[in-house]
């Protein structure tokens, strides 16, 4: 049997142990460290519920215990699929409690997105929560249970219906663990858990992470954040995503002692009732939130003074309204450029505003290598655009069961090829320009979405904004821009006077601009560029 994924060379993790980066601690031994030094302070607040570090660390190990004895073994992998709500959080520490490998998914991936990352991951069961509706997963994830021979149990937080699925709360109700008693505990070194690449273009592919850097990951994350235990963390954006999960997240969170705040919904109104309830000191959010958060800001008769941070990533934030943040939140910024793959930059808590408000910030390890280089792979001065490539302590090394993409995605030296196309400024900060293939090529002069992007954002009125090239036959390509606007939408030739007037070049210019009600967005709010371009190419 081929191993499952690539690691790092023996001699490269021999260097991350030395130099303090992994250390033997597996993820849930984070969480029972907590547990046993301050046991009644509180861990986990969602809805009505409120959990201190022993509550959350006894739960774990009654869910451990019936997972176990259902029949789920170490190694093995179970899709978790849950919205924001504390029984993701136990279920997730209760898997790693028993060395079982959390696949995660995003509740709004469809059931054939669902399907084929249980059979990748040859997944023994599924974790799914009842629902309402559309956004009911049950009977997707009972026809997937019978449909891939791997999956042998589906188990439902709430009524488990006419699925045949198991109860959640039965299993968690089981005789906690035995102290020391786990079944087969994994090894630091060993694979902890599968994400789910974030990409917007192509066909999803698992991430595998081990417990040593996914620690790590999320420990120096709540360093680079501000993160301690006087830290409230309010998860606004789906748990199962890596933001929300190390950058610091929920697990940087529980791991240095502070208390996580699971918001149901994104929406403003819902969070700043929490930040007020619970005092929430930072709380992170993808760019196409920021707007409708600055507008509730300026009318909301919450009380927001305990916010410190807000982190925004995921996608490009717009140096406009990357300005407006502090001023409207009273809060300071800190921009995160992040991927599920590893690599995490962050700007400065005490950086200089206009650091802060123009960078996507710098990478979080001392060893994190980061190299830009244009197509023949040549390395680029700086302020040059070019791809970014990495490798590192928490960056991985392959994909899981993906031979053949590895050796695209990976340069011969262990270089992760992000495909973001970013210029590294003189003092080493990233600003994100575009994918490498987030671009028009039109007539052969390649625009970069992201920059048009930019100058489309800064008009009055308009809340969001796309390019994307749609197949012409003169020009090969010709650049589309989708409009969001409040009240009246600019017209092209508004466009291109305010685009010209600020000095862009015209070819840069969208040959058509279109007034859209909204943008088609990914599970995680990131604009979902595949589908736009397919949608146009049709229309
Ligand atoms: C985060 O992770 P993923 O895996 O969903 O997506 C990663 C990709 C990056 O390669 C880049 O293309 C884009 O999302 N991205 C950004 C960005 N942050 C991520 N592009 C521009 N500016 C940014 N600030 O999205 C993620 C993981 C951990 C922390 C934060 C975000």
């Amino acid at each position: 049997m081929p191993q499952d994924w690539l690691r790092w060379p023996e001699e490269q993790a021999r260097e991350y142990r030395e130099r303090g980066f992994w250390d033997d601690r597996t993820l849930d031994a984070l969480l029972r460290e907590r547990a046993d030094r301050h046991g009644g302070r509180t861990a986990l607040v969602s809805g009505g519920d409120r959990l201190t570090y022993s509550e959350l660390d006894e739960r774990v190990d009654r869910l451990a215990a019936g997972l176990s004895s259902s029949g789920v073994g170490q190694g093995e992998r179970v899709l978790l699929q849950l919205p924001n709500r504390w029984e993701y959080v136990v279920t997730l520490f209760a898997l790693l409690r028993i060395g079982a490998v959390p696949v995660l998914a995003l509740p709004t991936l469809g059931a054939a997105e669902v399907e084929s990352l249980v059979r990748t991951a040859q997944a023994c069961a599924l974790v799914v929560a009842q629902g309402r509706g559309r956004s009911d997963p049950r009977a997707a994830a009972a026809r997937i249970a019978r449909a891939v021979p791997s999956v042998r149990g589906l188990v439902v937080v709430g009524d488990p219906g006419d699925t045949g699925g198991a109860r959640w709360d039965a299993l968690a109700g089981a005789e906690p663990l035995p102290r020391g008693g786990e079944a087969g505990r994994a090894g630091a070194e060993e694979l902890a858990l599968l994400l789910l690449s974030g990409g917007t273009t192509g066909t999803p592919k698992l991430i595998p992470r081990t417990h040593a850097d996914y620690g790590y990951n999320a420990r120096a994350s709540a360093g680079a954040c501000g993160v301690g235990e006087d830290a409230v963390y309010l998860a606004v954006l789906p748990v199962a995503h890596n933001f929300t999960m190390v950058s610091p997240g929920i697990v940087g969170t529980l791991a240095v002692g502070g208390t996580v705040v699971l918001s149901p919904d994104p929406s403003p109104t819902t969070a700043f009732a929490l930040v007020e309830r619970e005092g929430v000191t930072i709380t992170s959010l993808v760019p196409a939130l920021v707007p409708s958060w600055l507008e509730e800001a300026g009318r909301t008769g919450h009380d927001l003074s305990s916010l410190r941070v807000l982190q925004v990533g995921g996608s490009r934030l717009d140096d406009t309204t990357a300005r407006r943040v502090g001023p409207a939140l009273g809060c300071r910024l800190q921009q995160v450029f992040g991927m599920a793959e590893g690599l995490n930059n962050y700007t400065a808590l005490d950086g200089p505003d206009e650091v802060v408000c123009t960078t996507q910030g710098r990478p979080l390890s001392p060893a994190d290598e980061v190299v830009v280089v244009d197509g023949a792979g040549r390395p680029v001065p700086p302020g040059s655009p070019g791809e970014l490539l990495t490798r590192g302590p928490y960056t991985l090394r392959g994909y899981y069961r993906a031979r053949e993409l590895d050796a695209l995605r990976f340069t011969p030296e262990g270089f992760y090829r992000t495909g973001d196309v970013v210029t590294r400024t003189e003092d080493g900060d990233l600003v994100v320009v575009g994918r490498v293939k987030d671009q028009v090529n039109r007539a052969g002069e390649k625009i970069a979405a992201v920059e048009v992007e930019e100058y489309l954002l800064a008009l009055p009125g308009v809340r969001a904004a796309a390019v994307v090239g749609v197949a012409d036959p003169v020009l090969g390509e010709r650049s589309v821009a989708l409009l969001v606007a409040d009240g009246e939408c600019p017209g092209r030739e508004e466009v291109r006077g305010a685009m010209l007037e600020r000095g862009a070049a015209a070819f840069k210019v969208p040959d058509e601009v279109r007034a859209v009600a909204e943008l088609p967005l990914t599970g995680v709010g990131k604009v979902d560029k595949t589908r736009l371009r397919r949608e146009l190419e049709v229309s």
